[in-house]
């Protein structure tokens, strides 16, 4: 069991909500650890819907490696993917089980800064340790600080020691990228429909993928809104969504989506 477990209580599954309790644990463990690993956090049917999508974009040649994203490691590809269905669905972007907990980190007044994957091909080798982010200001200021965003990892495959995973210091998100941080790495080996939780300063790689099979992972990041990851995003497009998703966006959820209002629309 991973030290930054967030394991839900039945009654939390069956109603799909989280006990103000729970959030607060939640929020403690992340605090402190940097990361949370959040078994059944989705409904399988979405799951399998979001693993048919990317199947699909994969087969249409949409997500080819090379060209469509940023080499981000040896047979390692960072791609966007544009909020269209099945990508669109509010139970992942604004999950019931997570978003409480989003709220509580980053304010409720969050947004979501970019929507993309990381697919690693068969036979990838480990990507070297990094922080996607510098610290804000100073290493020794930023690590202090409360945490300014979150990175949402949703694997969609299972993932095992052989497809592999993202290895995770935990603690490292209050110490600069070449501070000694003097413990193991979390090495989360979920089932999908779970996910993890990384704080922005947090460092991490993913590992290798000795498995014949490509392990894609939607990579999904939320903030407080004075951040905005230009870092990453120089030439990728950070969020994209169609016109005919947007309208059907809930009201509530329009002040989450607030950056789409500048995003441009990548056509497929
Ligand atoms: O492939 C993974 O598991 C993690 C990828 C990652 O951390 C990154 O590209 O920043």
């Amino acid at each position: 069991m991973e030290r930054a477990t967030l394991t839900l209580e039945p009654d939390e599954l069956a109603a799909g909500a989280l006990s103000s309790t729970t959030v607060t644990r939640a929020a403690g463990l992340f605090d402190h650890f940097g990361y949370l690993v959040i078994p059944r956090a989705f409904e399988t049917d979405l799951i399998c819907n979001l693993q048919n999508g990317y199947f699909e974009l994969i087969a249409r040649g949409l997500v080819s490696g090379r060209g469509r994203g940023m080499d981000v490691g040896d047979r390692r590809y960072m791609i966007p993917v544009e909020m269209r269905a099945p990508f669109d669905d509010p139970r992942l972007y604004a999950a019931p089980r997570l978003l409480p907990i989003l709220e509580r980190l980053l304010g409720a007044d969050l947004v979501l800064d970019s929507f993309g994957s990381v697919i690693a091909m068969p036979g990838a080798a480990a990507q070297a340790r990094h922080k996607d982010h510098d610290l804000l200001f100073d290493a020794e200021r930023g690590a202090r600080l409360p945490c300014h965003a979150v990175t949402l990892v949703v694997p969609l495959i299972d993932l095992d020691a052989e497809t592999g995973t993202t290895a995770i210091l935990p603690g490292s998100h209050r110490v600069a990228l070449g501070a000694t941080v003097d413990v193991e790495p979390a090495l989360p080996l979920i089932a999908r429909g779970g996910c993890y939780l990384m704080d922005y300063r947090l460092s991490h790689f993913g590992t290798a993928n000795r498995s014949t099979r490509i392990r894609p992972i939607l990579y999904i990041v939320y903030s407080r809104p004075w951040f905005r990851d230009e870092r990453n995003f120089y030439s990728l497009p950070a969020l994209a969504m169609p016109a005919e998703a947007r309208a059907r966006v809930p009201l509530r959820l329009r002040g989450l989506l607030a950056r789409l209002e500048h995003a441009e629309v990548v056509v497929a």
